[in-house]
């Protein structure tokens, strides 16, 4: 662009939970508005293209409904769900002055009486950047006391499990997907949720790669595949014990591999022994000849890729599952080639200094003067509601503790920042129980008038990520990457860091880090060394003078893919006890846990107790136009789509059996809730399945979403949530 030109472009990074991170190009007009945004061509995984979600993301940024200054409830007014276009009734506006004062006085005031851990602070990944995922926020919790929050909704199991065998979250990159012959997509939804991996998939497919996507529900990305196994939820365990059982009966791994990388192979063969075509088949509802043929082809194309990510492991079974899943490239060594391996994550591969910007430390400091205890997040609903009253844990974890809620004082306070619980939690009617407490203090950060913020005491106006300063990696590839502040932000809106810093001031907190800046911290993140590098494993050649002028620079690892691919999982020793990839786990043994893959059904399946009343399995699904809860209030992006939304997806022979047909309004119900929508017969679906998207509870017929017939129940490892294993029955209402 020409000097005179009024217009500048800004290197931003898109922030949402999304594993692909695109580096997104803002031009700025002369009076300081957005008026485009676009992929940055440079960006070898964003490739010049944004998902359908954020192409129109001017949308969100100059939102009609955007809350613009702080709100206050009024007095008198309940807490409760508002109709659309009315929540301002309940609030006033109050300055960012008056706020703060207030909201500073009453957290003291509840940490005095019931001590700071009555304090929660609710977050997920509104945003992912690093300094607004988790940094000034965490610094004020701890130094408050305040509860810690285990941050176990999205991926705790699939993560932990990964760790177990492989002791790092990395796999392949995305942009080598492009060199495999196979690629399997085993619960990923690639063209909703991950859409930057496809271009890769498409040239391998160019040159003769077979697609195989694993899915109960046949999403777009099922619809494109060469082959789409639509297996029964929460059989996967089993199905990857019966490829091993095949592999290993005739042969096809790759013993040189196993004998130099692996631990424990001689009791897995022992396992996957057990598990016959037959029996696998009568789980998975596939045919025995269908599991040999996936067994073979995986086993003997090579390269074969394995993209997992994290529909697998919102079951019971998901740790077991994910592990057995994780296993199947180390039998077959296919980690050897380019092109070949998994990726479940690549989030392990960057090492931000996270005890700079969140300073555990301060918690000595705080009136608790020690580690405070973990709340799961998965159990909001009964952290609220049933004060003091622990859930029974059955979950071996590489945490301290993966307690629903361990001892302390009960939830007087919640901060919700980052996320919207009263639309994504499980267990719904629980949840909004516990926000509608009186006595519950609660503070809610956000852009809009979410199903949550309905429950505030306090509603603060948020940042999007044209409007504040940070940085990022990435979930779904291996670039640092730098973004700038491209506008101010509307009315009084501030970001997560600002808030922080504000409170930790207001709170009188003598630290001088409650007044760092956004520059500072980026630098705190980077482990900024005298030499002007960063010292970060994998980032030692990053400036943040390179940051600025390249917006992206790839981790030391990924820097020169053509001579020296990153082949992980190839050469010893690994971040596990053995320094082995791990088919066999001490860990789990030691925790009481089985220490192979073994499959037993989820408690809320077809074969689980509860099935005798609720025989039907529900998926409680993503929208592929909204980010969980996010974008649902654009109507841009409601319209699109707009038949799947409100809909209660069956099989035509589930339909029959309860008199229901096409179009009919039907009741989805169980011991936790109900829900109306219109039913929608859908033949790809496995008999005895569901299917329904969330939205926000609000626009719901009825006001519930699909989360108010999730359970609170607790995955095998992690201790994450299970939304895919809920059981319901369907009555024609
Ligand atoms: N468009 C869009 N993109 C998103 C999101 C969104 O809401 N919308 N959410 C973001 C977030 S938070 C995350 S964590 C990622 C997650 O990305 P994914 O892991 O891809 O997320 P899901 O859609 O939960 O699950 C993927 C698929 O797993 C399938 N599945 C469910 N149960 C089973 C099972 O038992 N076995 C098998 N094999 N498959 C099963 C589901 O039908 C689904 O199609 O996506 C991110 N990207
Ligand atoms: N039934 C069902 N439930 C699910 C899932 C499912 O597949 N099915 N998926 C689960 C998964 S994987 C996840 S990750 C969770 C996600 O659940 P949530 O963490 O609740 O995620 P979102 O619904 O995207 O809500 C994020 C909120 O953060 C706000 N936000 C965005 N940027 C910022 C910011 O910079 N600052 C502040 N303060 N706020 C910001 C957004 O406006 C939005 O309201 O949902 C889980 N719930
Ligand atoms: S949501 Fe994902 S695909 Fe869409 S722009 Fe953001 S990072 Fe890219
Ligand atoms: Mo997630």
């Amino acid at each position: 662009m020409a000097a005179s030109s009024p217009f500048r472009v800004v290197h931003a990074v898109c922030s949402h939970d999304c594993p692909d991170s695109c580096a997104v190009l803002v031009t700025v007009n002369g009076e300081g508005r957005a008026v485009k945004v676009e992929g940055d061509p440079a960006q070898p995984v964003t490739q010049g293209f944004l998902c359908a979600k954020v192409a129109k993301y001017l949308d969100r940024v100059y939102a009609a409904d955007r809350i613009l200054y702080p709100l206050r409830r009024k007095p008198g007014a309940q807490k409760g769900p508002r109709p659309r276009g009315r929540e301002l009734e309940s609030f006033e506006r109050v300055s960012w002055d008056e706020a703060l004062e207030a909201i500073a006085a009453r957290l003291r005031q509840i940490s005095e009486t019931y001590g700071p851990e009555s304090i929660l602070p609710y977050s997920y990944a509104g945003t992912i950047g690093v300094l607004g995922y988790g940094s000034m926020d965490r610094r004020f919790f701890h130094r408050l006391g305040a509860s810690r929050l285990d941050r176990t909704i999205c991926a705790e199991a699939g993560g932990q499990a990964w760790n177990l065998v492989y002791g790092k979250r990395v796999g392949m990159p995305s942009e080598d997907f492009r060199f495999a012959r196979l690629i399997l997509a085993w619960g990923a939804n690639i063209h909703g949720n991950n859409i930057h991996l496809w271009p890769f998939i498409e040239k391998a497919r160019r040159a003769g790669a077979r697609f195989i996507v694993i899915d109960p529900y046949r999403t777009r990305t099922a619809a494109l595949a060469d082959w789409h196994i639509a297996i029964r939820p929460g059989t996967d365990v089993a199905l990857a014990l019966g490829m091993m059982h095949v592999i290993l009966n005739e042969g096809l791994e790759d013993g040189a591999y196993i004998a130099e990388m692996t631990h424990g192979f001689e009791r897995l063969a022992e396992r996957a022994h057990e598990y016959t075509p037959e029996r696998v088949a009568g789980w998975t509802a596939m045919t025995p000849s269908a599991i040999e043929q996936l067994a073979r082809e995986y086993a003997t194309t090579r390269p074969a890729a394995l993209r997992m990510n994290y529909g697998v492991q919102r079951a019971e079974n998901g740790g077991a599952a994910v592990r057995a899943i994780a296993m199947l490239p180390a039998l077959t060594g296919a980690w050897k080639l380019r092109g070949g391996g998994a990726q479940l994550s690549t989030s392990g591969g960057f090492a931000w200094n996270k005890q700079a910007l969140e300073r555990p430390d301060l918690a000595l400091s705080s009136p608790l003067g020690r580690e405070a205890r973990l709340v799961n997040m998965s159990t909001l609903g009964h952290a609220l509601t049933e004060l003091g009253v622990k859930p029974a844990n059955r979950v071996p974890s590489d945490r301290s503790s993966s307690l629903g809620c361990e001892d302390g004082p009960p939830v007087h306070a919640l901060f919700v920042y980052n996320s919207n619980p009263g639309a994504t939690a499980p267990h719904q009617n629980a949840v909004r129980r516990g926000l509608a407490r009186a006595d519950l203090f609660t503070v809610v950060h956000d852009l809009f008038f979410t199903d949550t913020t309905d429950y505030a005491d306090f509603i603060l106006p948020a940042t999007t990520f044209l409007e504040h300063t940070d940085i990022q990696g990435a979930y779904g590839h291996y670039f640092v990457q730098l973004s700038k502040q491209a506008i101010e932000p509307p009315g009084e809106a501030r970001s997560n860091v600002w808030l922080f810093s504000q409170l930790g001031q207001r709170m009188g907190f003598p630290e001088p880090c409650f007044r760092d800046t956004p520059e500072e911290m980026i630098r705190q993140a980077l482990a900024i060394g005298v030499d002007g590098y960063s010292t970060n494993q994998g980032m030692e050649h990053i400036t943040v003078e390179d940051l600025e002028r390249q917006g992206h620079i790839p981790l030391s690892f990924h820097r020169h893919p053509e001579a020296e691919p990153f082949l992980p999982n190839t050469s010893g020793p690994l971040p596990t006890p053995s320094g082995k990839i791990e088919f066999y786990s001490e860990v789990l043994a030691a925790a009481g846990a089985d220490p192979l893959p073994g499959f037993s059904p989820p408690a809320e399946s077809r074969w689980g107790e509860a099935a005798a009343r609720y025989p039907l399995e529900l998926l409680a699904r993503k929208c592929d136009n909204y980010m969980n809860s996010t974008f649902a209030n654009l109507e841009g992006h409601r319209n699109w789509e707009a038949r799947g939304r409100q809909r209660l997806e069956m099989h035509p022979a589930d339909a029959t059996a309860r008199a229901i047909a096409e179009g009919d309004p039907v009741r989805i119900f169980n011991d936790r809730g109900s829900l109306r929508l219109t039913a929608m017969l859908n033949p790809s679906l496995p008999a005895g399945v569901v299917a329904a998207r969330l939205d926000w509870a609000k626009f719901q017929p009825g006001g519930s979403n699909v989360n108010a017939l999730t359970s609170e129940r607790l995955t095998d490892i992690g201790a994450g949530a299970t939304f895919y294993s809920t059981l319901v029955e369907v009555a024609k209402a």
